[in-house]
């Protein structure tokens, strides 16, 4: 999918806004939902997402959706550094197809970092154990503040 076209209610975030598909949930506020990656790139790979917009990337979304949406995203990303600890953390975002985008509801990856440890390609690692992840949400979820 291009830059251009239609918001589709059908797509897997919106899916698990809805209920309809499972997530392994970090934090969830009126405005935003963040949850772990389920094809993470690296350890502690989550995504945080709008609930308020239609947004399908970047260049679409409300002013006050972005405000909340960014302001949650350095919310979860200091969760994540203080339960994980990593050296760095990387925060992506990929709009259109041919930039990576693969889910067209606008969404903000936070990917903590280690050194000597190499990022998985984007898209391309393997699936995680979800209960593997549902132990990752709960111990950053214990440091959203
Ligand atoms: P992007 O390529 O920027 O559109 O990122 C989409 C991300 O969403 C990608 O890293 C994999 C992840 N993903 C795809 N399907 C699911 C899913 O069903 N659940 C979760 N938690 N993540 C998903």
């Amino acid at each position: 999918m291009s830059l251009d076209g239609a918001y589709d209610d059908a797509n897997i975030f919106a899916k698990i806004l809805r209920g309809d598909a499972p997530a392994a949930k970090v934090f969830e506020d009126d405005q935003v939902f963040a949850f772990m990656d389920v094809f993470p790139q690296g350890r502690g790979h989550v995504l945080v997402i709008s609930k308020e917009s239609k947004a399908r990337n970047l260049l679409e979304v409300e002013p006050e959706a972005l405000e909340h949406l960014i302001l949650g995203v350095q919310r979860v990303a200091r969760a994540v550094r203080a339960a994980l600890k990593p050296d760095a953390i990387a925060i992506m975002q990929f709009n259109g197809a041919v930039s990576g985008q693969s889910v067209f509801h606008l969404h903000v990856h936070i990917i903590p970092r280690w050194s000597g440890v190499a990022l998985r390609p984007h898209g391309e690692g393997g699936m995680a154990d979800f209960g593997e992840l549902a132990v990752l949400a709960k111990s950053i979820a214990a440091m959203i503040s």
